[in-house]
């Protein structure tokens, strides 16, 4: 019997905003840059798709993941901006590193986010291993990027009425 449930990767049934009206910061960690790198294509070409301007996207590259929490906080900062989506990739080692490092990223781009009442995007990925990550950054699980670039749309759409 067919799944009711759609997958989450396909936004063909999603009613999506129009993005034309708002300005977006996409800050992008040089970490694992392959992967990254093909997040952020899929997050432009999801905001370009739905309307957004060239011109409203600015795209800022950090060291690693962990820096995405101030590149998140120095973009809302300059308040011209309707969203941040923030881009990543940590890739599970040996150490306890990567427990550390998702947990604060996951926690530092929810306070930015929160601290400037605007919607910041977690667009990191988190996986055991580099092919977990490219299935989901333009692989056979989609495009993560994309669909932070959804969220991103959306959220700005819903921020705007309030
Ligand atoms: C140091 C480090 C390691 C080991 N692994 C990753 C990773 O898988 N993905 C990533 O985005 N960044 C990694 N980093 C770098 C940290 O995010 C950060 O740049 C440094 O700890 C300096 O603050």
């Amino acid at each position: 019997m067919a799944s009711s449930i759609k997958n989450l990767s396909d936004f063909s049934h999603i009613q999506v905003a129009d993005a034309s009206p708002f300005k977006f910061a996409i800050v992008v960690a040089q970490w694992n840059a392959e992967i990254t790198g093909a997040l952020l294509n899929g997050a432009i070409s999801g905001l370009e798709k739905h309307g957004a301007k060239e011109s409203n996207i600015q795209v800022i590259e950090v060291p690693g993941s962990f820096e995405l929490i101030s590149g998140a906080d120095l973009t809302l900062r300059d308040h011209s901006f309707d969203a941040v989506i923030c881009l990543g990739c940590v890739i599970q080692g040996e150490t306890r590193h990567f427990d550390f490092i998702c947990n604060a990223v996951a926690n530092g781009i929810s306070n930015v986010g929160l601290k400037y009442n605007k919607p910041a995007i977690f667009g990191v990925l988190t996986t055991d291993n580099v092919q977990q990550a490219l299935d989901r950054a333009g692989g056979k699980h989609g495009n993560k990027g994309e669909e932070a670039a959804i969220t991103a749309i959306q959220m700005a759409a819903i921020a705007k009425k309030f």
